[in-house]
């Protein structure tokens, strides 16, 4: 079965990457050079959270509205937890035999089902590329979704550390989401009103070395679907943000947390803060591993924007969705950096 095809397998041994993973020309990353500080003369910016008030909310709405990212530093997550965790998703990864791993595929007939896998998509009529790249991927919020004996067994301590992780990046993200609700004016509860209870899936990525990275992406180029995503990632590089049409690499932040405006905040907040386009590129040397927290609405949730930011002089850009709807157009479309996003934008100009 196509869908059970693991990237780290297939990479063991070749100098030649198979056909359905190269990118065609106008995708391909260039020549991606194993020096990273070669490549990073832009910088997300960075926000510590342990700052007064009066400095962090110009920080924020100036990164959420020129980046639609930003590092968050002192951001109270404990480092031991960040640590461990890299190191128990990285050896589930790399340690392991594959058919123990394989006992945990994730269906690969339903998009975003919770497992092991390495397709984005679930048809592959839209999916024509794929990506360098395997996954695991847990539902973790709200409690009744979460099911820890579906998530790996080895190392011991896996499923006990992603679940303090979830709990740690709810609470993060309820922190980051009345702050930047509050840096638009807005009371603090505003944008997680919007959103409503959060549905957090949890994602660790690996991408194994790739013969030909210049040809390859180990994710390719979107923007998030739901509100907010929190990444970390390890200390060898490979995310990129698409920023005034240039793609910049995120330099790894060591203990730094990796904020990511998604599609659901662009249009609750009327396009002020924009979702982030990024991707994944791989290299040549080494495995990579990132771990990206989404935080999404209920499929019975409608998005618009928040009407304290719309008015005569600032109508609606953006027609407002069931987020269910939206879920659907974009994994049947594919999401080509933002194009669902931008179906809905508005015709102002009437
Ligand atoms: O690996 C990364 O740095 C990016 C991961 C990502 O964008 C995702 O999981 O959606």
């Amino acid at each position: 079965m196509e869908g059970a095809v693991r990237v780290q397998i297939l990479s063991q041994g070749i100098s030649e990457v198979p056909s359905q993973y190269i990118q065609p020309p106008k995708n391909r990353p260039g020549s991606v050079t194993e020096n990273i500080a070669d490549l990073s003369c832009k910088h997300v910016p960075a926000v510590d959270l342990s700052s007064e008030k009066e400095s962090v909310l110009p920080a924020i709405r100036e990164a959420c509205r020129d980046w639609g990212a930003f590092h968050v530093i002192n951001h109270g997550v404990p480092t031991k937890l960040l640590d461990d965790l890299r190191r128990a998703c990285f050896s589930f990864f790399n340690d392991f035999p594959m058919e123990d791993k394989l006992k945990y595929a994730c269906n690969p007939n339903f998009a975003a089902s919770e497992g092991y896998g390495s397709r984005l998509l679930v048809s592959s009529e839209n999916e024509t590329v794929l990506d360098w790249r395997d996954y695991f991927d847990h539902h973790t919020l709200p409690l009744s979704r979460r099911n820890p004996s579906a998530w790996p067994h080895f190392p011991p301590e896996y499923r006990e550390l992603m679940a303090n992780y979830s709990d740690e990046m709810k609470a993060l993200v309820q922190r980051l989401l009345a702050l930047m609700s509050e840096s638009l004016g807005l009371k603090a509860s505003c944008i997680e009103d919007a959103v409503g209870e959060f549905y957090q899936n949890i994602t660790a990525s690996y991408y194994p070395p790739c013969p030909r990275p210049d040809l390859t992406l180990g994710l390719q180029s979107h923007s998030d679907i739901g509100a907010i995503t929190l990444l970390m990632q390890d200390n060898v590089g490979g995310l990129q943000v698409l920023k005034d049409g240039e793609w910049l690499l995120v330099d790894p932040l060591p203990n730094a947390i990796l904020v990511l405006v998604a599609d659901q905040t662009e249009i609750i907040t009327n396009g002020q803060y924009k979702t982030c386009v990024h991707r994944a590129v791989t290299n040549a040397s080494k495995a990579r591993l990132s771990i990206a927290t989404f935080h999404d609405p209920a499929k019975t949730v409608r998005i618009s924007p928040v009407s304290d930011l719309v008015s005569k002089s600032s109508p609606p850009l953006y027609s407002s969705v069931l987020y269910r709807d939206y879920l659907s157009s974009w994994y049947s479309n594919a999401p080509e950096g933002k194009r669902n996003l931008d179906k809905l934008l508005l015709d102002t100009s009437k």
